[in-house]
């Protein structure tokens, strides 16, 4: 039987790709198994220094596979709470705090949780016309996977708010105009463009993008003086890397450089 993810390299870079496409890459146990299993090959394997995540078929990931939430064929209610905890959760918190930058091509329909991880990765990339369904709310749940989180501080309270409410949908396009992603491409761009961009991190200087990640995330939480601060500690790191000094050697012999990730 075919892999729940299958996992592909790149220039530099692992491609994890949700592979369920029957059910649009529903998540069940075995998927979340694929995530977790390629994310921790991928950090081991020192020739990797990107991660790039996307779906098989026309769908991203259309969050909890309801299959096995059927309840005709169960005793009692399911303890969601145990679920989202094992699974989603760990899944992420292993993205967010994963030491090589996280891309997600969000090549078509997102729902439910499937928004949540592809929110959680440091840089989403949507195919214009592919719907982010929120969802939770038409089945009578709330939101997860981090989305209450990230709708909220990325959108403000009246998106976030109107969003979840409804269940309602966004497309690629407006995710991108309302700032919930970084960018939206044409459908037949956004492999090639999402591989190119992965590529390209993966080449970056290691050390520095881990820290300017850190930097990002610490500014939502913090007042100025606190991230001046901080941003004094991180270049302090960032000058002593190989990277820095390979960086202004090329600048100064009017070549690209080539950083070792260190
Ligand atoms: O349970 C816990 O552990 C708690 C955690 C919860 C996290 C969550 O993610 S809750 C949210 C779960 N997801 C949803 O509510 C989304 C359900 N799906 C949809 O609303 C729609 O399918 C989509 C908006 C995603 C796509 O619509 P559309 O019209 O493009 O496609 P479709 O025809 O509805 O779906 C195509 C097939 O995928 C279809 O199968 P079939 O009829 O061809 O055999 C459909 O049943 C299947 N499918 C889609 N989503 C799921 C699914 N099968 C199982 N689980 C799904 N979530």
């Amino acid at each position: 039987t075919e892999p729940s993810v299958v996992y592909d390299t790149g220039d530099g870079y692992a491609k994890l790709t949700l592979n369920r496409s029957e059910t649009l890459n529903a998540f069940t146990p075995d998927m979340h198994a694929g995530l977790m299993e390629g994310l921790a090959r991928a950090e081991a394997d020192p020739a990797c220094r990107a991660v790039l995540i996307t779906g098989a078929g026309r769908g991203f990931c259309a969050g909890q596979d309801l299959r096995d939430r059927d309840p005709r064929k169960m005793d009692g209610p399911p303890d969601l709470s145990d679920s989202v905890g094992r699974y989603y959760n760990t899944l992420v918190r292993r993205i967010r705090e994963f030491d090589k930058p996280v891309i997600c091509a969000v090549n078509g329909v997102a729902a439910g949780a499937g928004i949540g991880i592809a929110l959680a990765c440091d840089i989403t990339l949507a195919s214009e016309e592919a719907p982010l369904a929120i969802g939770f709310s038409r089945i009578g749940l709330v939101p997860d996977a981090g989305t209450s989180w990230t709708l909220t501080r990325r959108l403000g309270e009246a998106r976030a708010m109107g969003l979840a409410l409804t269940g309602g949908r966004l497309s690629g396009r407006e995710a991108a105009d309302w700032g919930l992603i970084w960018r939206a491409v044409p459908n037949e761009d956004l492999a090639t463009e999402a591989e190119i961009m992965t590529a390209q991190l993966a080449r970056g200087p290691a050390q520095a993008l881990r820290l300017t990640r850190n930097a990002i995330r610490a500014a939502a939480d913090q007042p100025l003086d606190d991230q001046l601060e901080l941003e004094r500690g991180f270049q302090g790191q960032a000058g002593r890397s190989p990277d820095y000094a390979e960086g202004v050697l090329a600048f100064l012999e009017k070549r690209k450089p080539c950083f070792a990730g260190a």
